[in-house]
């Protein structure tokens, strides 16, 4: 018999994916997001399976939004994907951000304790936990230090995901995701922002970009290999926490070079600090440029993540690198302009 599954934060990057995953494997899935999640959305649409999802609108502060949800369908397994998922807004709205992104987790685990102990849950935890790292190279059991309202919120429903499963033996694990981009990432996330602002510039439809920090270092993989690992968490005899990463880090800087290069921009860097830019070098005019504006409060400088236990237990490793998901990005993003 098909399973049912309930994907929150549908309308987001990896709600879609996810939701296309699922669909593929015969299950039943209902997607929820904060507002009438009914009108189309734009990444479901993409994909081509804004109607084949059954749609409940389930915001995540509202606990009586969520028990008439489960309540209504009988889940196999839960992804808990929404989120206040932007760390630069969690500095401005730290209230919301933990209402939501700490909260929202709380209310769902009290209402699977409650209502159905037998459903799967999944929760998506990140490596925002690590911050300032305490380790070159973050693991499943490396000591956490967030540096944001957010990487504190994640780390409440990390740590409660655990805190279920020992205390009511719920099935609840959680995913520690490194930065997973695609094409249907939004457009406040860096990878977006810079590669839309190139194709932008290059299309002359703007004439350059502002940043903040370019020295920060990423480990990125592809969104799309992503949600499966989700899945195959879910599908383990034992529940266990996995990172999920391509054990590569690169710079914002890094990535900016190797899109320029994809789109055969010829450019050069000049200036330091604040007055840093990327010129043009055929006509000299500027490409991108700093504004203090988009640097954080506290900033997290260095991940790589090491997702040899998810090699070993679930088989799954990462296929598409960096260079390749620029590559990605940038067709879709001009297929799209
Ligand atoms: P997105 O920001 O694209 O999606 C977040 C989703 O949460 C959206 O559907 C959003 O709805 C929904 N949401 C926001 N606020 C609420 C609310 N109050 N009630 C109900 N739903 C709400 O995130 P991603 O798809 O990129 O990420 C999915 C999850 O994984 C998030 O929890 C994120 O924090 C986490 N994560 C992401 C990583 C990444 O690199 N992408 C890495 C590690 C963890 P709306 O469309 O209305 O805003
Ligand atoms: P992050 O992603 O904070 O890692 O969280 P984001 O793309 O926002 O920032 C990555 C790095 O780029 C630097 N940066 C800028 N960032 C943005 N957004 N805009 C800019 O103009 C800019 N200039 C430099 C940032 O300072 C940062 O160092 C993402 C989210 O998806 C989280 O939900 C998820 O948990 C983590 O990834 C893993």
């Amino acid at each position: 018999m098909s399973k049912t599954a309930l994907i929150t934060g549908i309308s987001g990057q990896d709600g879609a994916y996810l939701a296309n995953f699922l669909l593929k494997k015969k299950y039943k899935v209902i997607g929820s997001d904060r507002r009438s999640a009914r009108s189309v959305n734009w990444r479901l649409a993409r994909l081509g399976i804004e109607n084949k999802i059954t749609y409940e609108e389930m915001e995540l502060g509202e606990v009586y939004e969520i028990q008439r949800v489960f309540k209504k369908y009988k889940f196999d397994e839960v992804y808990n994907l929404a989120a206040q998922s932007f760390v630069a807004t969690s500095f401005r709205s730290p209230l919301n951000t933990a209402n939501i992104t700490a909260l929202g987790t709380l209310r769902i685990l009290e209402t699977i304790r409650s209502i159905n102990p037998k459903i799967k849950f999944y929760q998506a935890s990140s490596s925002e936990m690590y911050g300032d790292v305490l380790k070159n190279i973050q693991r499943e059991n490396t000591p956490f230090n967030p540096q944001s309202p957010y990487a504190i919120s994640k780390l409440f429903s990390h740590h409660l995901t655990k805190n279920y499963r020992s205390s009511y033996k719920l099935f609840a694990v959680s995913g520690i995701l490194f930065n997973h981009e695609s094409p249907l990432r939004g457009e406040e996330f860096v990878t977006r922002k810079i590669i839309k602002g190139l194709v932008y510039i290059l299309k002359g439809k703007i004439k350059n970009l502002e940043l903040g920090n370019l020295y920060a270092k990423r480990d990125w993989g592809y969104a799309k290999e992503y949600v499966e690992a989700m899945w195959l968490m879910l599908q383990q005899k034992k529940p266990e926490d996995f990172v999920i990463s391509t054990g590569q880090t690169y710079s914002i800087k890094d990535f900016i070079n190797y899109a320029t290069n994809y789109l055969k921009m010829d450019t050069k860097w000049v200036g330091n600090g604040l007055n840093e830019k990327l010129i043009n070098k055929s006509n000299n005019k500027i490409i991108i440029k700093i504004n203090k504006k988009f640097f954080r409060p506290a900033e997290v400088n260095f991940l790589k993540g090491d997702y040899k236990k998810a090699l070993k237990k679930l088989s799954w490793k990462p296929k598409v690198r960096l260079k390749e998901l620029i590559k990605i990005m940038i067709d879709e993003e001009l297929k799209n302009i």
